[in-house]
């Protein structure tokens, strides 16, 4: 939809080049018209742990969904992918949901390598931690973006056995449309026929449902969205009122996502001094800063397959309209 300018991906790399790219990135989409903000700004080490507090909302049932999935059908992952002798998770966070799954594997197995591929750091070392205590896992940590880690699984791939690469917790849904096919093309490129995907998809659910799990009454993800000024006034020199700017959620029925928006509540000039930004924003004018995409039961597979992947079996959990697929590369 829009371009990004031509910056480092990685914010891992050195904390000044981290702090360069942030402040070209504010800069250039808080330009645009609608005016917006990454969703992946949102993970720094508060915004991680605000995410977190999130999964554990009674409003916010996408985590608790999903782990249920994976702790009831882990076995069968471990069959229909056998033999395995690599899990790969984009994004681990605290490292839980691989760790059910790895928990269900057979003790008999050989020895199973886990890569975990995160730019946050404190992610990496929670997700390693939490596997710590398992015998013949060898943990391998990947500061890197997805793309990075992807090609270097696929330039060293295993002398036996498949691989099994975990997009869970939603994050498709981070991507639009074009972006979760490339995405998933991506996956697919850094695996060999044979190999698989388990994907974790959240799906379309009633607006009052979508509503209060990304506004929720205690008010955690209005605190999670407005982190990102709380991250620009600090890293950039911002100047962000943080009481002039409302949470709110929308359901675009026609566009099947939830948006996450920071709404100015006055007219307000805002300047952010590492960025060389001065902003007028009028009253009522938003800054878009997530989109949740829902999916359709019916497009999951959809999507699976113009990736190149031929789903194999798939759990929805009933009550929270939660999917999880499991994929096979053709
Ligand atoms: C981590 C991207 C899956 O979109 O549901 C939670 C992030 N945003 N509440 C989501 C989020 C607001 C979450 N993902």
């Amino acid at each position: 939809m829009i371009e990004r300018p031509a910056v480092p991906l990685s914010r891992a790399s050195a904390d000044a080049d981290g702090s360069a790219a942030f402040a070209l990135d504010v800069r250039y989409y808080l330009s645009q018209d609608p005016r917006q903000l990454p969703s992946r700004y949102l993970y720094d080490e508060l915004g991680s742990c605000l995410f977190e507090a999130i999964c554990r909302l009674p409003w916010y049932p996408v985590m608790r969904a999903e782990a249920r999935l994976l702790d009831a059908h882990r076995h069968e992952v471990f069959a229909a992918a056998d033999p395995l002798s690599r899990i790969v998770e984009l994004g681990p966070g605290s490292g839980e949901k691989v760790a059910t799954l790895v928990g269900g594997r057979d003790r008999s197995a050989g020895t199973l390598e886990v890569h975990l591929i995160d730019v946050s750091p404190t992610a990496l070392t929670l997700s390693t931690r939490t596997l710590s205590g398992f015998e013949s896992v060898r943990v391998v940590a990947h500061e890197a973006p997805y793309e990075v880690g992807l090609t270097e699984l696929r330039d060293a791939p295993p002398t036996q056995g498949r691989t099994l690469v975990l997009f869970l917790g939603s994050n498709i849904g981070n991507f639009d449309p074009p972006g979760a096919d490339e995405f998933l093309r991506e996956i697919r490129a850094a695996l060999s026929p044979g190999d698989f995907l388990l994907l974790g998809t959240d799906l379309v659910k009633p607006e009052r449902v979508l509503q209060l799990a990304y506004d929720d009454p205690l008010g955690v993800t209005a605190a999670f969205n407005r982190n990102l000024l709380v991250q620009i006034n600090r890293e950039l020199g911002g100047d962000f009122d943080l009481e002039s700017f409302a949470h709110r959620a929308l359901w675009k029925a026609t566009e099947s996502r939830v948006e996450m928006h920071l709404v100015s509540l006055r007219r307000q000039v805002v300047r952010v001094e590492a960025a060389e930004l001065e902003l007028t924003l009028d009253a009522d004018e938003s800054i878009w800063t997530e989109s949740s995409y829902k999916y359709q039961d019916a497009t999951v597979a959809l999507v699976v397959e113009r990736a190149g992947f031929e789903p194999v079996v798939r759990w929805i959990d009933a009550d929270d309209r939660f999917d999880l697929t499991l994929a096979k590369a053709v």
